[in-house]
This record gives structure tokens, C-alpha cells and sequence, in this order.
């Protein structure tokens, strides 16, 4: 991964809330002042725990490259999913989560209104052009009273953001590098996924999407 850190200088914009929900919040550019440390520690991170492909319990391979940090991991393969405390490619556990990761999921909860969230796992997944995210629920964590916190960064995306039932209509809403969307309280069950990464170049991630998403998997 070749990285520009100062290429996206130019792209910041002011920050914006936009409510897409009762307690879901699309916060426009609120990762863009800390993506010269997040990228670093992404990078200490995959040197640990590499992104890779994984199975679903369907037998379907998942177009994105998933890794992990944290005190747990989510995984998937044939046996179903769940969140694991060690990486089933090593047997070690997940690297630490790094402090720039959590603190701006914590400050993201916050400015959503969840002012106590203490996120205990971090999702990485990667997506190359034409990677997608089929729309699903987060149901495999222990406390469903935390949020959900995505960011994005690199290569724009259309977030589909759906009700409490798989068929109910998604709303469609554009991620640009930067953007951060946290959903919890009476939305955190709301199905959610990701078109398929149209083609193109970002300046600071060339041709990938990169997204972590935190959350509270174990008991508190
Ligand atoms: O990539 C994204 O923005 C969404 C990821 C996601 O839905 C998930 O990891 O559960």
C-alpha cells in the first residue's frame, strides 16, 4: 500500500451531522483531521493480522478482505459466525487496538450521542473496486445497548442504511473518505451493507476502500 499522507490536505471539507435516523448520524468528514495517524496505525496493525478473504457459513467467499483488532474479531467460515479472541490464521490474539482508532470511535459515539462507548472491537475490512457489502444486521455482539461506528476511507462508496426488516427499503447515502456513520439505541439493529466499490483512484488509498467498524462485542 503506497500512501500519500498529506494528499488529502486539500479535500478537507467543514464538518457536517446529517441525521439518518432516530439515533443514526452520518458525520461528514470527522475522521479527515486524523487520517495522517490512522493510516500508520492501520499499517502497524495488517503487519500483524493481513487482510484476507473469508468464507460464509453459506460457503460463499466475501468480496471484501477482512482484519481485525481488538480484544475481539469478528470471523465467518463454515461453522457460522462469530466474534473470536484469537486470529484463526495464527492462533494469536488481535493486535491491540491503537489508540487513535479507538479515540475517534469514542468521540464519534459522542457526537452522536452515545457519550459512554467503549468500544472492544474493530473490523477492518477492505474493498477493491467492485467489493460489496450485502446488507445485513450486527447481531453477533454480547451488548446491543452500544453503537455502531463506521468510518471510511479511501475510495467512495453508496452505504445502503435499511430498516429492522431485510426487505424494508434502504435509504442510499454516498461515503466520501473521512465520513463517519455510528447507529445505535433504537436503530443499532437496522439492516446496513455496501454497493459494489465503482472503479477509480483515491489520492491518498489509490483503488481501495478501506472501513473500519467498532463496536462493543463482549460483555461489559
Ligand atoms: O464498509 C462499511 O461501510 C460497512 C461495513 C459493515 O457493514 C460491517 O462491517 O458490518
Amino acid at each position: 500500500m503506497t500512501l500519500d499522507l498529506f494528499a488529502d490536505q486539500d479535500l478537507r471539507q467543514p464538518e457536517r451531522h446529517e441525521r439518518i435516523g432516530e439515533q443514526s448520524w452520518v458525520l461528514r468528514g470527522f475522521a479527515l483531521p486524523r487520517v495522517e495517524q490512522l493510516l500508520p496505525a492501520l499499517r502497524q496493525v495488517l503487519r500483524q493480522a493481513p487482510f484476507r478473504q473469508m468464507v460464509t457459513p453459506g460457503g460463499f467467499t466475501m468480496s471484501a478482505s477482512l482484519s481485525s483488532c481488538g480484544d475481539w474479531g469478528w470471523t465467518t467460515d463454515r461453522d457460522g459466525y462469530r466474534y473470536s479472541a484469537t486470529d484463526p490464521h495464527n492462533g494469536q490474539p488481535w493486535p491491540t487496538m491503537p489508540e487513535v482508532i479507538r479515540q475517534l470511535a469514542v468521540d464519534a459515539a459522542e457526537a452522536a450521542g452515545f457519550a459512554d462507548f467503549v468500544p472492544d472491537a474493530c473490523l477492518i475490512n477492505r474493498y477493491v473496486p467492485g467489493a460489496k457489502m450485502s446488507l445485513h444486521q450486527d447481531r453477533n455482539e454480547h451488548d446491543l445497548t452500544a453503537p455502531v461506528v463506521s468510518v471510511s476511507l479511501g475510495l467512495p462508496a453508496m452505504f445502503l442504511f435499511g430498516g429492522h426488516e431485510r426487505a424494508d427499503r434502504s435509504l442510499r447515502i454516498p461515503l466520501q473518505h473521512g465520513d463517519v456513520v455510528v447507529w445505535g439505541g433504537v436503530d443499532r439493529l437496522r439492516f446496513h451493507g455496501i454497493l459494489p466499490v465503482k472503479d477509480g483512484h483515491h489520492p491518498v488509498l489509490g483503488a481501495q476502500r478501506i472501513n473500519f467498524t467498532l463496536r462493543r462485542a463482549g460483555p461489559r
